[in-house]
């Protein structure tokens, strides 16, 4: 009969929740690195690729969770959110996208103003304090089509928070217009920029991205964006598109990446690792992140990003029961009630198309923390009725 500790334990990554305990005891290598997250030392690379190749899940979600814990106590953030993407039309052909549409192609829209003022309304209907914006880079559009859209937003509803475009689409608008980033960042704030999401990032060595998308922004790139979005002012995301052709060194490689510029410039927010959804996509051959895989990226991101305050559990992609897991593995966000997100289900994603508030408390409850409802810039939301005011940074 197998033992409690070893009926798993033969292979590393499945140990038991005691294996995890002997793990540390019996492997010396483990063990250095949990005293390190004790001591609060930063994990180096090499460090990194042994808990992404070695550690088994239960040993690197305790660590994650001991760090979660210093970070945001029992807190679990989400917010009333909602999404536009104003066009699917995209210049790109990124293997794992199933969203873009070709110029001529049936699926392929683009939004007028009055759709536009439509979704923000709907928004202010259901109180929503942000708006998530991104989209396709469309052949015939100028940047003042960008511009339009960002404009017409805040002037139908000025009190609703405007996290919109990628590092990606401001390269491309960079290119519209042969202006540096700083300047048309400047113009987007301008009319009403709050935030950047995080997205276009994918994995940040080249030779992955000269698979995955081969003509986008490149690293470098998009990490300049993001840097010159925090000399003005303005907080962004990040994220990792894991779970492709990309194998443990790149994943490694591109939080120490992240970690670099958010020493320098300490505007990222969130760090959101995103789980590759095949169907639908030009990968569609490869099967989905397990979840093993997606908790362990989510546990990983918590112990390498140690200047990041906040790393969240997409719920959308996860899924409610992955997500829920997640905020015990170093997650302390699941994002929101995000109504109308295509980008996801175009690739498959089985989940809702929107959380309730109590269905995302209920979710934060049974996790054991507790639900916090932050504005995208993490602070308090306070609800009375329809009515919201936004309270001091929660942590
Ligand atoms: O950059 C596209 C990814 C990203 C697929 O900042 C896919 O709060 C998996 O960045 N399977 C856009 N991923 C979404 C994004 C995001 C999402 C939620 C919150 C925030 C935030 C940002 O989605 C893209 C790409 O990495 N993506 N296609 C796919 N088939
Ligand atoms: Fe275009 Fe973005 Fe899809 Fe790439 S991921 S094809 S840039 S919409």
């Amino acid at each position: 009969m197998a033992s409690l500790t070893g009926g798993l334990s033969c292979h590393p990554l499945h140990r038991s929740f005691s294996g995890s305990m002997i793990a540390v005891a019996t492997d010396s290598r483990l063990a250095e690195i949990a005293a390190k997250v004790d001591a609060e030392e930063r994990l180096t690379f090499e460090d990194g690729l042994y808990l992404d190749e070695q550690a088994d899940l239960l040993t690197l979600g305790r660590l994650a969770n001991q760090v979660r814990q210093r970070k945001n106590g029992r807190y679990a953030f989400y917010n009333t959110n909602i999404h536009l993407n104003p066009t699917n039309v995209c210049v790109y052909r990124c293997t794992f996208c199933a969203f873009r549409s070709d110029l001529k192609a049936e699926k392929g829209y683009v939004f007028s103003d009055d759709m536009i003022r439509e979704r923000v309304l709907e928004a202010k209907e259901q109180g929503a304090t942000e708006i998530h914006v991104v989209g396709g880079l469309h052949h015939l559009k100028n940047f003042d089509w960008y511009i339009n859209v960002i404009r017409v937003i805040h002037e139908t509803w000025p009190e609703i928070h405007i996290k919109a475009w990628t590092g990606v689409e401001i390269q491309w608008f960079g290119h519209l217009t042969k202006k540096p980033y700083d300047w048309v960042l400047q113009q987007m704030m301008d009319v009403g920029l709050g935030s950047m999401p995080g997205g276009g990032a994918e994995i940040f060595d080249e030779e992955v991205r000269s698979q995955i998308c081969e003509h986008k922004a490149d690293s470098q790139r998009w990490l300049d964006i993001h840097r010159a979005a925090h000399d003005l002012g303005l907080r962004t995301n990040a994220t990792m598109l894991y779970g492709h052709v990309e194998e443990a060194r790149h994943r490694v490689d591109h939080l120490c990446r992240l970690r670099e510029l958010q020493d320098d410039t300490n505007g990222f927010q969130t760090f959101i690792p995103l789980a590759f959804h095949p169907e639908n996509t030009g990968l569609s051959h490869l099967p989905k992140p397990s979840g093993q895989m997606d908790l362990r990226m989510i546990a990983l991101s918590r112990l390498m990003l140690d200047n990041f305050d906040h790393i969240k559990a997409y719920w959308i992609m996860l899924g409610e029961k992955t997500a829920q897991v997640a905020l015990g593995f170093g997650a302390d966000d699941l994002d929101g009630t995000v109504v109308h997100e295509l980008i996801y289900h175009d690739a498959g994603a089985k989940t809702p198309e929107g959380l309730t508030v109590p269905q995302l408390h209920r979710l934060i409850q049974e996790a054991g923390c507790e639900p916090i409802e932050r504005d995208t810039l993490y602070r308090r939301v306070i609800r009375d009725g329809a009515k919201w005011t936004i309270g001091e940074p929660v942590c």
